[in-house]
């Protein structure tokens, strides 16, 4: 058969933006997944994901200038609305160095933003109850995304431009060299470059290339819950999307956005997780390293008091984070026409328009639209397997 200009592996939003990207660009892409599509085992699934410019890290505020534009254009193309705009509340303990960064950072990149006082919150917010020293900001862009509606208008736009999508293979071998050989649990294909988006799966992709990457695949409970009373916590009317940055003595973020899953409920998680392989996802956990979901719990009961302190469903997610949350965006480093987009750490759907982009721009050979040091392999040092 003939010789694809590059085959993307792993159909999730990172691989279906990368390819879409190749197309625009006119190359003959092939897009494969594993799993018949749409599938709800990776890290793409669901009808909602955040989207903020409000980061600690300079280089995600700014490259989210960016994301915004692509986000648009892709709705123009599909004409599907993929974006509510809600606000993002950001809400923290005083003193807080992230919260403090992300004010910061909102202000050098002319976010539109402000500091709300405890006050200001409760009165636009009714049924949050912010601890009397909390600190609070909003970035007024922030919102949430359709993630499912984005994921299939992406695909569709692939197609549109000539990609090819062959779901439902596994991929079992990769045979690098100058013409690239997959072979599939149905079929072989040749391209001159690869990409690897695989997700909670790419270490296994990448050990037989001789890669080792220091990920750790996370099993994420998504909670919803519902109001003590129906109607009555004020909550449902005009619920932003909001980020708890170590809120309760925490650690960690809780994070929540307005559900469109469930009507009358709201989407509460915690950014985190166990450690799981994707495969047993869905098994019964060892006791949890870290309690989830009684931190969830803990939260809502002084945060949230009219919803429920236990939540009404739990779905499940993965996470693949890197060890410093930032994503892995590189070449191989011992092939230079295979490249990776992997860790994304829990925090990547609304930055996949931009992150499609650069791997298209890498698998091109073009120079990258971003420094890349944040996201490159070397910063990981870690001993190789025989390369
Ligand atoms: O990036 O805003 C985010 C986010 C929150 C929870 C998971 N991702």
């Amino acid at each position: 058969s003939s010789v694809y200009d590059c085959i993307v592996i792993g159909a999730g939003i990172q691989g279906s933006f990368t390819a879409y990207h190749l197309a625009k660009n006119q190359k003959r892409t092939l897009l494969l997944e594993q799993f018949p599509l749409p599938h709800s085992r990776g890290s793409s699934h669901g009808q909602t994901r955040i989207i903020r410019r409000a980061y600690s890290e300079q280089f995600y505020t700014s490259m989210m200038q960016e994301c915004y534009q692509l986000w648009a254009e892709l709705e123009r193309e599909s004409g599907i609305k993929l974006y509510r705009k809600t606000g993002l509340l950001v809400i923290a303990p005083p003193g807080n160095e992230e919260f403090e960064s992300i004010c910061r950072n909102m202000e050098q990149n002319k976010v539109s933003w402000e500091r709300f006082t405890r006050e200001q919150v409760m009165a636009k917010y009714p049924g949050l109850i912010l601890n009397p020293e909390d600190v609070a900001c909003c970035d007024d862009n922030g919102g949430i995304l359709y993630a499912d509606k984005a994921l299939r208008a992406v695909q569709e736009q692939f197609q549109k431009m000539g990609g090819v999508i062959q779901d439902g293979q596994k991929v079992k071998h990769i045979q690098p060299g100058q013409v690239v050989t997959v072979t599939t649990t149905s079929d072989i294909y040749q391209a001159k470059n690869i990409v690897i988006t695989a997700g909670p799966w790419a270490q296994k992709v990448l050990s037989p290339l001789g890669l080792e990457l220091p990920l750790k695949t996370l099993r994420i409970n998504v909670c919803y819950w519902k109001e003590k009373i129906p109607g009555r916590s004020g909550l449902l009317q005009n619920f932003p999307a909001f980020l708890g940055v170590n809120l309760n003595g925490e650690e960690h973020e809780v994070y929540g956005l307005p559900c469109q899953e469930y009507p009358g409920l709201i989407k509460i998680c915690f950014h985190g997780g166990n450690e799981a392989e994707p495969e047993e996802r869905d098994l019964q956990a060892k006791p949890p390293q870290i309690p989830d979901i009684q931190i969830l719990c803990n939260f809502i009961s002084k945060y949230l008091p009219g919803l429920h302190p236990k939540p009404a469903v739990i779905e499940q997610c993965m996470y693949t984070n890197t060890p410093d949350s930032n994503f892995i965006l590189d070449y191989h480093p011992l092939h230079k026409n295979i490249v990776i987009g992997s860790g994304f750490s829990g925090h990547g759907f609304k930055l996949s328009p931009l992150v499609g982009k650069i791997l298209s721009e890498l698998s091109m050979g073009k120079e990258p639209s971003y420094d890349l040091t944040p996201f490159s392999i070397s910063r990981f040092q870690t001993p190789q397997a025989s390369l």
